[in-house]
């Protein structure tokens, strides 16, 4: 196999589970998580069973508050699969294309499928255009009916297909960039190079099981608070609130490229 291990992400209720199960056979290994009571659940894919097929907890968040979120970002982070699939909803594209910029902040290798595809054609209230999709998050989008596993020949060939190139990590403000920057300069030689931006997003988030993590000495605490500080000044709000503002900013711009709701063409129109 190209690679050995596919993790699988997505929002509860995008369809993570029947994915799961159309991708693998019946052979599945079930357990729990270390030292929590998530269901850990891995399987091989069908067509190649050489690729271990890892489902995680669904999750709206990389945060670190609740054990499905735990459990999600430390094996994204720690145990570095090879390839993610982002399971995500098409009727709810705003809210899942949250976790798919936390997960992108991750640098893992991403391909996304575009879950729930029957419904979003049934309720004809929109139209996502893949191709746009695709090209404003620079990873593969795959559209797929995870309740009919028939037609799920093209997101198998692209999980089996070479690793897709690489992407750039989502641009947020130019001032919360600077920032980001400014604090990558005080924990490069903390964290891994590949792993350097979600450090420097979890800082200025001040998420508190990095900040433990990177035992800070007083000198790098005293920049650290220098440019969180400066940052609160700017934007007059607080950083964790900052970041939040980026990514659904983001998603909006991604939404006015690729996305179509027939009711506001109606409106626009009269
Ligand atoms: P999970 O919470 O992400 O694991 O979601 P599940 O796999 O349990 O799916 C939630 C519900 O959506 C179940 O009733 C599935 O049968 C259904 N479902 C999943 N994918 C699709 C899909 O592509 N189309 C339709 N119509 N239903 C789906
Ligand atoms: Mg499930
Ligand atoms: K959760």
């Amino acid at each position: 196999a190209i690679r050995e291990t596919l993790a699988l992400v997505g929002n509860p209720n995008s369809g993570k589970t029947t994915l799961f199960n159309a991708l693998t056979g019946a052979k599945q290994h079930i357990g729990n998580w270390p030292g929590v009571t998530v269901e850990r659940k891995s399987g091989r894919l069908k067509a190649d069973n050489a690729l271990v097929i890892q489902d995680l907890p669904g999750t709206y968040s990389l945060s670190p508050y609740s054990s499905e979120e735990i459990v999600t970002r430390d094996f994204l982070l720690n145990d570095q699969p090879d390839l993610v699939l982002n399971v995500v909803d098409a009727t709810n594209l705003e809210r899942n294309l949250y976790l798919t910029l936390q997960v992108m902040e991750t640098g893992r290798p991403l391909i996304v499928a575009l879950n729930m595809m029957d419904v979003l054609v049934k309720t004809g209230h929109r139209t996502i255009n893949l191709k746009k999709l695709s090209y404003a998050l620079q990873v593969p989008v795959i559209a797929t009916t995870a309740t009919k596993p028939a037609a799920l020949q093209e997101l198998v060939q692209t999980i089996q297909a070479p690793l897709p190139k690489p992407y750039a990590f989502p641009e947020y403000d130019a001032r919360l960039e600077s920032a980001l920057t400014m604090l990558e300069d005080v924990i490069d030689q903390k964290v891994p190079a590949d792993r350097l931006r979600w450090y420097a997003i979890k800082v200025f988030e001040k998420d508190p099981q990095v900040v433990k993590q990177l035992a800070f000495s007083s000198d790098e605490q005293h920049q650290m608070n220098e440019i969180l500080r400066t940052a609160e000044h700017v934007f007059d709000d607080t950083t964790d609130s900052i970041i939040v503002n980026a990514r659904y900013d983001f998603i909006a711009r991604v939404i006015a490229m690729c996305v179509v709701d027939k009711d506001d063409f109606v409106m626009s129109m009269s």
